[in-house]
């Protein structure tokens, strides 16, 4: 099996199995081959049934590149199985040691096969929402390098996905709070998110040019933690509301 294989099928089944692994050593790969990598893995997902769902993008915030001690802007795929409900309940142990984070997430109305600008972006999209992802590294103690997390398909593990609506113009420099049991973990701005979501859009077309991909109408796009993520617990009670007032987006359970 060549490396690119081998690595997908290691990480495929880490997530599958919910087992973590070791970090590939350094040089191991490239970043480019890591996108492949990430493509294989993805594509083991498919062959056992899941669809296609979307993209999303990692580190559109300085939060998130802090925390985790990558500087560059990345992206993964998203598949139907990694949707979980609002306001339902997430069984933790389909994950290993998951963590979540405030998003919002776009689904297209177009499909998007050119580099977009910030003007024309919300002509390909239908609606918006907020959004929790819950990421979950495949790797010991949640460590990674930017190759090795961009292998592991950005660490994408669910998504949560609360009420669509067409308030884009809710998105700028809106309040961004997580809160567990009551109580506020995680507060930020939508502007954390490249000066503002709508960018997410524009780098992600960007992004699929640059991969020769397309995008088709009716995906999701994840923009990118607006926060630093935080560990699940069992029992928790997990809200994220962005916006308020008026001007809210509304919020995701
Ligand atoms: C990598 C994924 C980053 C985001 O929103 O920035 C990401 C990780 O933090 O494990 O999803
Ligand atoms: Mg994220």
């Amino acid at each position: 099996m060549s490396v690119i294989q081998e690595a997908a099928a290691l990480l495929d089944g880490a997530a599958a199995e919910r087992q973590e692994v070791d970090q590939f050593p350094p040089g191991h790969f490239t970043l480019e081959q890591a996108y492949e990598i990430q493509r294989a893995s993805i594509q083991r997902r498919i062959e056992r049934g899941e669809r296609h769902k979307g993209i999303k993008l990692g580190f559109t915030s300085r939060a998130k590149m802090i925390q985790m001690g990558v500087d560059s802007l990345i992206w993964g795929l998203l598949t139907d199985s990694m949707i979980e409900e609002d306001g339902g309940i997430v069984s933790l142990s389909r994950y290993i040691h998951p963590r979540v984070e405030p998003e919002v997430c776009f689904v297209t109305r177009r499909v998007i096969d050119a580099p977009l600008t910030s003007l024309e972006a919300v002509d390909y999209l239908e609606a918006v929402a907020p959004a929790l992802e819950i990421i979950d590294s495949r790797y010991r103690n949640f460590k990674f390098s930017l190759e090795g997390v961009v292998a592991d398909n950005c660490s994408s593990a669910g998504v949560v996905i609360g009420p669509w609506s067409r308030r884009f113009d809710c998105l700028a420099n809106a309040g961004v709070r997580v809160q567990f049991d009551g109580r506020d973990v995680l507060v930020g701005s939508t502007a954390a998110i490249l000066g503002h979501p709508l960018r997410s859009v524009v780098q992600a077309s960007r992004l699929l040019h640059g991969a020769q991909m397309s995008l088709p109408a009716g995906s999701l796009i994840m923009a990118g933690g607006a926060t630093a993520a935080e560990a699940l617990r069992p029992g928790l009670h997990v809200q994220c509301r962005v916006g308020s007032g008026s001007g809210a987006l509304g919020q995701v359970t």
